[in-house]
């Protein structure tokens, strides 16, 4: 985790010679209206379907299938929102993917980054992102509560992720929804039991989203039994040969 972090103030720091914020700010989807997850979470079936072609922890999971094609299916088979990966050099995601795609279906993309640095909400809402992901574990109370601000200056909705105890302080009023991971991102292991004592301590009334590792329809109908609003999956889909197929079951 520290590897990406220090990698990704490398690229953000190439991003802003190239792309000054004037121009992110006078790219063609800056000014659009986004579309809101709190709505498509409840009027659809609460999955948030990933495109992600490779992980450090899977290494490659299906990097033959075009974005355009995955995400009109997940949206076909009614998927909340669809998830794309940005990062290039560990999950070999581009910004492309998202612009690609952007025109192609109409429910919220949330842009799934590191996100560590002002540039990146801007660069997120210039290539047409309507959520964006904080990873509590990389940022600090303040730095969650300012980029949840600027977030909402721009109109994109904060999906805010934790794994412990102590990260349940990072929570404030303004977050959108609270992500739970049931992978450790330190030792990628995966504990949906452990998601759900988390999930208990929980304010009342914020919205939930059990993350990842949700391999089969057993794991999903118990987080869902649990009380989970909504259900971040990627691999599930990734890895299936037909990942509409795989959203049908
Ligand atoms: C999807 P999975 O196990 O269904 O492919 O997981 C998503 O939750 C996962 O990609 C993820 C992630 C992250 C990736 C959750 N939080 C933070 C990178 C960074």
């Amino acid at each position: 985790l520290d590897i990406i972090i220090e990698r990704k103030r490398q690229e953000i720091k190439e991003s802003k010679s190239k792309i000054t914020l004037q121009q992110l700010k006078d790219s063609e989807f800056f000014n659009r209206n986004t579309l809101s997850l709190k709505e498509t979470l409840q009027s659809k079936s609460g999955i948030i379907a990933e495109f992600k072609r490779q992980s450090p922890s899977k290494g490659i999971i299906n990097d033959t299938v075009s974005p355009i094609e995955v995400v009109s299916a997940y949206e076909n088979f009614g998927a909340s929102a669809v998830s794309i990966l940005t990062d290039k050099d560990f999950f070999g995601g581009n910004f492309n993917d998202i612009l690609k795609v952007r025109r192609e279906i109409n429910i919220p993309i949330l842009r799934k980054d590191f996100m560590i640095d002002e540039y990146q909400f801007y660069e997120a809402k210039s290539i047409g992102a309507d959520v964006i992901l904080l990873i509590a574990v990389c940022l600090s109370t303040s730095q969650v509560l300012e980029f949840t601000e600027l977030s909402h200056q721009l109109g994109l909705e904060v999906l805010l992720e934790i794994h412990t105890e102590e990260e349940l302080q990072h929570i404030n009023k303004n977050i959108d929804f609270v992500g739970i991971n049931n992978r450790n991102l330190k030792d990628f292991k995966v504990d949906l039991q452990h998601s759900v004592n988390l999930k208990n301590q929980l304010p009342k009334n914020v919205l939930s989203i059990a993350e990842s590792g949700i391999y089969n329809t057993e794991d999903f109908n118990y987080l869902k039994e649990k009380g989970f609003d909504g259900f971040l999956m990627g691999e599930y889909f990734m890895k299936s040969e037909n990942p509409a197929k795989a959203f049908e079951e």
